[in-house]
């Protein structure tokens, strides 16, 4: 046991289950912010409390939410965690668009709110924070160079704008009031519990389904981007990794390739034995008002200082998010014939 105690925004997302199954197993009290909503959406913290039931003690949950500073601050200072992880988002590029506003308040505003309750509580006993900062910052960078930390940002949607914003609070909070604040720029990554609308799980769930015979096309929007995808759960080895140094300090994350989405749908349907050509569609929806069209990261530093690096390929996360889409395939195929 450390008797280490890290608070945890946006634990209920893809990042929060990772994360807090990692910091459990290295012995931490965790504390996770939910937000109230009619229809209880907390299925990966189930999972993990129903996949580690002797730690599932070792979880507390309490209601709030990052636009609401002095409800943050307040359980901050109450629960006086050593480390403070901000993954709270809203998440979705595309829905950006649609809500920028809101995006703005949940992931610039929020950060700022966390750093407020971390600078306060720092007066009283030594706290770590790190902010989910991310490579969409980059967007429109032109050219193929890999970005690292000292690429500029060039941000290409609301969603990026509000996560330099809040990538900018958290260097502003080290260097005014000397507190440990680290941002980790982390390239795209991905598993069986990614977001059902994020174009990797849109494309396993749909070969998977479309194999089982549940569903017969899927529409996509542009397939022309390159990405740098990797596995969540290695790169939230890396956030904990950042939060265990003596000074903090800001790390890009990623798998340093790049793919395509049509290599990626290759991947998918070619492990069910399907040709994509013959179900896929394009639909406007899909479309971005400005598109960020390459990002490949160069990790070089975290690999350097903190002995960092991806485990998983590319192919051996699709073939892990198609099998485990296939089996959710063939339990909603079950309760359909029952
Ligand atoms: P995710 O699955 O969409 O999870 C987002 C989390 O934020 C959820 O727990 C969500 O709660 C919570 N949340 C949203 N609005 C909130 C609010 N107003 N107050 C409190 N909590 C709120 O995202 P993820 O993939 O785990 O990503 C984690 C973080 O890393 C995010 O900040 C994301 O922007 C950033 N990031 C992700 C990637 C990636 O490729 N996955 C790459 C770079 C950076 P609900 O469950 O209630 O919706
Ligand atoms: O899977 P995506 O929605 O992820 P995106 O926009 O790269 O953002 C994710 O990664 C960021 C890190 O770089 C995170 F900060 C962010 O929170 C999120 O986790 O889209 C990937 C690409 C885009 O270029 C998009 O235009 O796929 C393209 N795409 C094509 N058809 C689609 C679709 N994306 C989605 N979501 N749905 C489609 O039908």
């Amino acid at each position: 046991m450390t008797g280490k105690r890290a608070f945890i925004t946006g634990i209920t997302g893809q990042d929060g289950y990772y994360l807090t199954r990692l910091l459990l197993e290295q012995g931490y009290d965790v504390h996770g912010l939910v937000r109230r909503t009619s229809s209880m959406p907390r299925r990966r913290i189930d999972q993990l409390r129903e996949e580690m039931p002797d730690y599932a003690e070792r979880i507390t949950l309490y209601y709030g939410d990052v636009t609401d500073a002095s409800g943050v601050i307040r359980i901050v200072m109450e629960q006086e965690p050593d480390e403070v992880y901000n993954l709270a988002a809203q998440s979705h590029v595309r829905v950006s668009f649609d809500n920028p506003a809101y995006t703005q308040a949940v992931n610039a505003d929020g950060c700022l709110h966390l750093l407020e309750a971390v600078r306060l509580l720092n007066q009283r006993k030594p706290v770590k924070f790190y902010q989910a900062s991310t490579s969409e910052m980059y967007g429109g960078i032109p050219g193929t160079a890999p970005q690292s930390e000292t690429t500029p940002f060039h941000p290409r949607s609301p969603y990026a704008s509000a996560k330099v914003a809040a990538f900018h609070h958290t260097v502003n909070y080290r260097e005014a009031y000397g507190i440990f604040a680290c941002n980790g720029i982390l390239f795209n990554h991905e598993s069986p519990l990614r977001g059902e609308n994020f174009v990797t799980r849109k494309i396993t769930l749909a070969a998977a389904r479309i194999r089982a015979g549940l569903q017969s096309q899927l529409a996509l929007g542009n397939l022309d981007v390159m990405r740098d995808w990797g596995y969540a759960g290695d790169y939230v080895e890396a956030m904990w990794l950042m939060m265990q140094q003596d000074e903090s300090d800001d790390f890009v994350i990623a798998s340093g390739e790049t793919h395509s989405i049509r290599e990626l749908l290759d991947l998918a349907f070619g492990a069910v034995n399907l040709d994509w050509q013959d179900y896929v569609v394009i639909d406007k929806r899909y479309l971005r008002p400005t598109e960020v069209e390459f990002l490949r990261g160069d990790a070089s530093k975290a690999r350097r200082v903190l002995g960092w690096q991806p485990k998983t390929s590319f192919e051996e996360l699709v073939q892990m998010m198609v099998d485990s889409d296939c089996q959710l395939a063939a339990d909603e195929r079950r309760r359909e014939c029952s």
